[in-house]
């Protein structure tokens, strides 16, 4: 383990406390875990069935790495390359038949032998079944075990981790040293190409036995001068006045002009106690390099105002005082012509905060509704199963409600068979009526309204005939003619179908009751200008607009279109041009008031990123408050005359752009190394450590509604530059000094790994 403890215990040397706390860490991963029966067990690693479909089923042996980081994954056929994945792939294990695969190939009674483990991004699913009920619990308890074991460490012991992992790769016959050869492939599993002759200087500088093998402190030393961050001794250099470190009260005026933050003596001594990893140090409160490195990296240091990431905002005011986070067919995993559907799609919508999910419903055989896109080759799945994976699913990561946006296309028998999945799947959870016993005359609350699923549909009636009963609504199954029923919906398909629907466009729908009833605080009904909706419409009754038709009103009448949203809900959809899936800019309509701006999830793109970004705070919830200048009835707000008010706060924004830090390979090619660029100049072959100390000033009109984005690119000078990394946040969420930014990668996962590190000052402008 020379290799490990060089990575582990460099500075501090064997017994001091760093040492100590990153051996356990680390050491919990890799070694130290002898008494602990669930590791041992994955490093055993055993036979299990993998199921691909009814006729394939075949062994496959897994097991562990000894990196304790990669599962192995054997092929009994021995001329296949063996395959591996890293435990950051996955992103969840789930026991029993929870995925589509097992219940669609398998019997009931396997159910507690079976589990899946469930990737990020597009990989499919790994469906498994053990021999036995016992050795199923096991595999699950202990994946589940060592992957949150992994996402506890802290950044700096990813950072650490990751830096050995790729030492250990590079030692390729396992002799703990590092030849000149391995050390150039580790340099490039690092992003680092040194040019041949750098790269002999710095092995010489190191082998100071003259062996032409680095080993033990050899590769102390190497690991030390790459993992230097000189910008950061800079930093400290400045405010360690207290021989040669920083005391309690240097802390305290760093984090007064640089943190701009209001820190007392008892704070400082509070960081200390927290952050110093060498005792004698922290005895003598006193703040280290070490200590200083690791306050820097921990989470309530970075960009994002830590007391923003929990739930902070007001939720007990009407749903459509709120930003909503939303999906547009959602049961997509790709394009929406001939892409599969699938019940995953929508855990992993749900699983990202999405608080409103739609479901295209089509009628299906046997009488049991299906959910695809329509007049479409894209594949089909029960409504039923979809209902279930919604239920399952929809308050992991936010309690808040869930929206239930129903496309229907069925038949009357159809429609009551949705209408009883519903009910008996969701049970008391879903709201079958309004809250309170009179008819209500405003929404109630997403905190109200917690763990609930709200309908989204047509309905026959208002909800006020419910409570006028003397009126007479006995009607069954009503028929309404809906005109322009075809022409809104064909917003959501591809014009490759249009002229089926001009034929069809006369075609009446018909509506069960059973389903019109579920219909309480989101009835469909259609938009027929700001002055009808007005005067005509309840306050439940809410459209849908295809992004042309928002972008016009947000542009042309934006705050008619404000005042539209403090009484109504708007949902705002692509146009049926986009068969791939892409997306348009949510931000004119949320600037506009518009809750439901609907994107397809499934499509990494910059339009997803600033979505994650704006519900990246608030805990999450798929719920942001509007700021009050989109909520009061008085306000004259235009985002496009932007006249003066109480929104117009001019500030400037200054960052510098300082360095980044370990930058993943975009191009798997062993030979490729990351040109990053952040907008300002490209740092050449450096993906590990490059630095820029570049400045930039920019200006923000309405901070509410600001979104301030990071991107890094690979530069290309052919080409088209390729993205690496990015993160998006609120404006007004910003913490101000030298602040580590986290980088996420296409799919909205985060890099472990990787950051960003910048300088930011936000000023007065006037
Ligand atoms: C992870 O950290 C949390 C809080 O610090 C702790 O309660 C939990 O036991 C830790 N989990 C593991 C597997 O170490
Ligand atoms: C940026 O500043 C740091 C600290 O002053 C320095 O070490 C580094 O070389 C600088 N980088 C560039 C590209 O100027
Ligand atoms: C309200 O509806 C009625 C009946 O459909 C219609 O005549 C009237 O013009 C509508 N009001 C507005 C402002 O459009
Ligand atoms: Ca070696």
């Amino acid at each position: 383990h020379t290799l490990q403890k060089a990575a582990v215990c460099r500075r501090g040397g064997v017994g001091s406390s760093r040492c100590n706390r990153m051996c356990f860490a680390l050491c919990s991963l890799f070694s130290g875990l002898e008494g602990d029966a669930d590791l041992q067990f994955l490093l055993e690693g055993g036979d299990l069935l993998k199921v691909r479909s009814s006729s394939w089923k075949k062994t496959r042996y897994l097991k562990l790495e000894p990196d304790c980081k990669t599962i192995w994954h054997e092929s009994k056929k021995t001329f296949k390359s063996k395959q591996t994945f890293s435990l950051d792939d996955i992103s969840a294990v789930r026991q029993g038949r929870q995925s589509e695969g097992l219940r669609k190939y398998t019997e009931e009674q396997v159910e507690n032998r079976c589990f899946s483990i469930i990737f990020k991004g597009r990989k499919k699913n790994l469906d498994l079944i053990a021999s036995s009920e016992e050795e199923a619990k096991q595999w699950v308890t202990s994946l589940h075990k060592l992957i949150s074991n992994m996402n506890n460490l802290s950044r700096q012991e990813k950072a650490e981790h990751w830096i050995f992992n790729c030492l250990r790769k590079a030692d390729k016959n396992s002799d703990d040293k590092l030849s000149q050869k391995e050390l150039k492939d580790f340099l490039r599993m690092i992003n680092i190409d040194l040019d041949d002759e750098y790269a002999e200087i710095l092995f010489q500088k190191c082998d100071k036995s003259k062996s032409g093998l680095l080993s033990g402190a050899e590769i102390e030393h190497f690991y030390d001068l790459l993992t230097h961050r000189e910008e950061v001794d800079v930093i400290y250099g400045e405010y360690a006045k207290t021989a040669g470190y920083m005391s309690a009260d240097n802390l305290v005026e760093f984090l007064m002009t640089e943190q701009r933050e209001r820190a007392t003596l008892a704070d400082a001594h509070k960081l200390i106690e927290k952050y110093e990893v060498d005792e004698k140090a922290k005895e003598k409160k006193l703040l280290s390099k070490d200590g200083f490195l690791m306050y820097l990296h921990h989470p309530e240091s970075l960009v994002l105002k830590p007391e923003h990431k929990e739930v902070y905002q007001d939720m007990s005011q009407p749903l459509n005082h709120y930003f909503i986070s939303s999906s547009h067919n959602t049961y997509l995993l790709e394009d929406q012509l001939k892409g599969p559907s699938s019940t995953e799609a929508y855990v992993r919508a749900l699983v990202k905060g999405c608080r409103c999910v739609e479901l295209d419903c089509w009628d299906g055989s046997d009488g049991e509704p299906v959910i695809y896109h329509g007049h479409t080759l894209t594949s089909k799945i029960l409504f039923k199963d979809a209902i279930k994976a919604i239920k399952d699913y929809a308050f992991k990561t936010s309690d808040y409600p869930v929206i239930i946006s129903l496309e229907n296309h069925c038949s009357v028998e159809q429609q009551k068979v949705m209408a009883h999945h519903m009910s008996s799947i969701l049970g008391s959870d879903l709201v079958t009526a309004p809250l309170g016993d009179c008819m209500p005359t405003g929404f109630p609350s997403p905190e109200e309204l917690k763990g609930k699923f709200v309908v989204k549909g047509k309905r026959l009636n208002k909800l006020e005939a419910t409570f006028a009963p003397e009126k007479g609504y006995h009607a069954q199954n009503v028929e309404v003619f809906l005109q322009h029923f075809f022409l809104a919906s064909a917003g959501n398909l591809c014009n490759l179908f249009t002229s089926t629907f001009s034929v069809q466009k006369t075609k009446k729908l018909k509506l069960a009751k059973e389903l019109s009833d579920m219909v309480i605080y989101c009835k469909s009904v259609h938009f027929h200008g700001f002055e009808d909706a007005k005067q005509n419409l309840s306050f439940y009754e809410m459209s849908s607009f295809k992004e042309g038709k928002a972008v016009k009103l947000a542009e042309e009448s934006a705050n008619g279109y404000i005042h539209h949203n403090m009484d109504k809900l708007s949902r705002i959809y692509p146009a049926g041009l986009r068969t791939d899936s892409s997306n348009y800019n949510p931000v004119p309509l949320w600037n506009a008031g518009c809750q439901i701006v609907a994107l397809n999830f499934q499509t990494p793109c910059a339009e997803m990123d600033v979505n994650q970004g704006r519900f990246v705070c608030n805990g999450k919830s798929g719920y942001i408050l509007k700021p009050s200048f989109l909520r009061d009835g008085a306000t004259e707000f235009d985002p496009i005359t932007l006249t003066r008010g109480p929104w117009l706060q001019h500030k400037l924004l200054h960052v510098m752009i300082i360095s980044a830090q370990q930058l993943p390979k975009v191009n798997k090619k062993k030979s490729s190394i990351v040109d990053p660029l952040v907008k300002t100049e490209p740092i050449e072959n450096n993906g590990f450590n490059p630095s820029w100390n570049q400045s930039f000033q920019f200006e923000v009109y309405v901070p509410e509604l600001a979104l301030v984005r990071f991107v890094i690119e690979d530069y290309d000078s052919t080409s088209d530059n390729e993205f690496i990394a990015q993160y998006t946040l609120p404006f007004n969420s910003l913490q101000m000094g030298y602040r580590h930014v986290p980088l996420l990668n296409k799919n909205g996962d985060p890099l472990p790994a990787a950051g960003l590190f910048i300088h930011i000052i936000v000023l007065d402008a006037e």
